[in-house]
């Protein structure tokens, strides 16, 4: 009796050393927030959202909106902030056993970085400075992941529900932006042409409505939660 006793505190402890990450990728709008709010029903589950807030109001100031008011200007600004809240959203002591965030560090800085670099919006100057910031980072500073959730969209999709969702700092936004984003994700995620993947990749096709999507959710729960096992 005693022997599997102690075999089940073993067991209990070693569940309870097992942590396991994953990170919900996708365009702008590409449905993240719903499938955080689906997860974070379950128990055991903690869940992280994008601190978009802040990017919105630091101290009374609004780097969103002024990046995409002068890209040029304040991409730097942006990214630069965004790299640090995404960094302080990273090293938080996990508080449940399983941690689902939206994006990361790596995303802001291969998807939306790149994508003001590559269009001519982010002078080399500003990319140099971000990218070795990123790198002393990723060098020095441990950013654990097991699984990378991508909702895998078409952008005419994603351009449709931010029309719908009318973020005031986001009516600027063209359907090629939300092209860009999506072919830099493909590349990425899909195609490995361009960055390192630090972990596995579960896509899931989410150009449906919400009830289709909330019955994947469903079906990839037990993939998804099983991530480090
Ligand atoms: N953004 C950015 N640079 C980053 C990350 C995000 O410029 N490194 C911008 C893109 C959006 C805003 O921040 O304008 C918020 O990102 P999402 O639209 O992806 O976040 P949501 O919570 O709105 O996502 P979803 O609609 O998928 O729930």
């Amino acid at each position: 009796r005693s022997s599997t006793s102690v075999n089940h505190r073993k067991l209990v402890r070693n569940g309870e050393g097992k942590k396991s990450v994953i990170w919900l990728e996708g365009n702008i709008a590409s449905g993240k927030t719903t499938c955080l709010e689906y997860f974070s029903k379950t128990s055991d589950i903690e869940v992280l959202t994008e601190p978009v807030s802040k990017w919105r109001n630091v101290q009374g100031c609004n780097p969103l909106g002024l990046m995409y008011q002068d890209p040029s200007r304040w991409g730097l600004t942006l990214q630069t902030y965004v790299q640090l809240t995404m960094l302080d959203r990273h090293v938080l002591p996990m508080a449940s056993p399983i941690r689902m965030m939206e994006r990361s560090i790596y995303s802001a800085k291969y998807i939306f970085v790149e994508n003001l670099y590559k269009s001519g919006k982010m002078p080399e100057v500003d990319f140099a400075v971000l990218s070795e910031w990123f790198e002393w980072i990723v060098k020095n500073i441990a950013i654990p992941v097991d699984l990378i959730v991508y909702l895998q969209t078409s952008p005419q999709t994603c351009y449709e529900r931010l029309k719908q969702r009318c973020r005031e700092e986001e009516k600027v936004i063209p359907l090629e932006y939300i092209e860009s984003i999506h072919n830099l994700y493909e590349d990425w995620l899909i195609h490995h042409k361009s960055f390192e993947v630090p972990a596995p990749v579960l896509v899931m096709p989410a150009d449906h409505d919400l009830k289709k999507m909330l019955h994947q959710f469903e079906e990839n729960r037990e993939k998804i939660l099983m991530a480090n096992c």
